[in-house]
C-alpha cells in the first residue's frame, strides 16, 4: 500500500460556520496525513452536479444544493496511507447520530443534511473529485520532517 494515496476532504458551510475548521484539519493533521492542498472556496450548481452526480435524482438533492451553496467551504487534499478509507472513518458515518463518538460527525454534528464534512468514498471517487476541486497547480507537492516518525 503506497503511502502517497489522496484524498478529498472539504468543511461544508456548516463547519466553516460554526468554526471547526482547525479542530477538523487537526484532526487530519495529528493522524499523520500530510495536507497537500487547501482553499476556501464557493461552489456552484455545475460543480456540486459533477461532485454529487450519483444524487441528482435523489428527492434532497435540491435542499443538499442549497446547503452546499449556503457559504463558503474549505477544500483539502490529504495524503498518506490508506488515506481514502481511513478518511471516512475519521469522519464517521452519513448520519451523525449514527456515527460514533470519536469520530468528526459523531463528535459535532447531529443531522444528515448538516453533517459538516465531506470525505471521499474510493481511490477512484478521491482522484475524480480532486480534478474537480482543485487544479493541478494547486496541489504541493513536499517532503515532511516528521515522515520518519509516521512511517517506518
Ligand atoms: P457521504 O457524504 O457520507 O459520502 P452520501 O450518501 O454521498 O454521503 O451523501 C452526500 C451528502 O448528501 C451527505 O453527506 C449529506 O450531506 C447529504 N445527504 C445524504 N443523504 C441524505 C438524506 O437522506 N437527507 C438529506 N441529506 C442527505
Ligand atoms: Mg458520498
Amino acid at each position: 500500500m503506497s503511502n502517497n494515496e489522496r484524498t478529498f476532504i472539504a468543511v461544508k458551510p456548516d463547519g466553516v460556520q460554526r468554526g471547526l475548521i482547525p479542530e477538523i484539519l487537526t484532526r487530519f493533521q495529528n493522524k499523520g496525513y500530510k495536507l497537500v492542498g487547501i482553499k476556501l472556496t464557493l461552489a456552484n450548481e455545475t460543480l456540486l452536479k459533477q461532485h454529487y452526480a450519483d444524487l441528482t435524482s435523489k428527492p434532497f438533492f435540491p435542499k443538499l444544493l442549497s446547503y452546499m451553496m449556503s457559504g463558503p467551504i474549505l477544500a483539502t487534499v490529504w495524503e498518506g496511507k490508506d488515506a481514502v478509507k481511513q478518511g471516512r472513518v475519521l469522519l464517521g458515518a452519513t448520519n451523525p447520530n449514527a456515527s460514533a463518538p470519536g469520530t468528526i460527525r459523531g463528535d459535532y454534528a447531529v443531522e444528515v443534511g448538516r453533517n459538516i464534512v465531506h470525505g471521499s468514498d474510493s481511490v477512484e471517487n478521491a482522484e475524480k473529485e480532486i480534478a474537480l476541486w482543485f487544479k493541478k497547480e494547486e496541489l504541493v507537492d513536499y517532503k515532511p520532517t516528521m515522515y520518519g516518525w509516521i512511517y517506518e
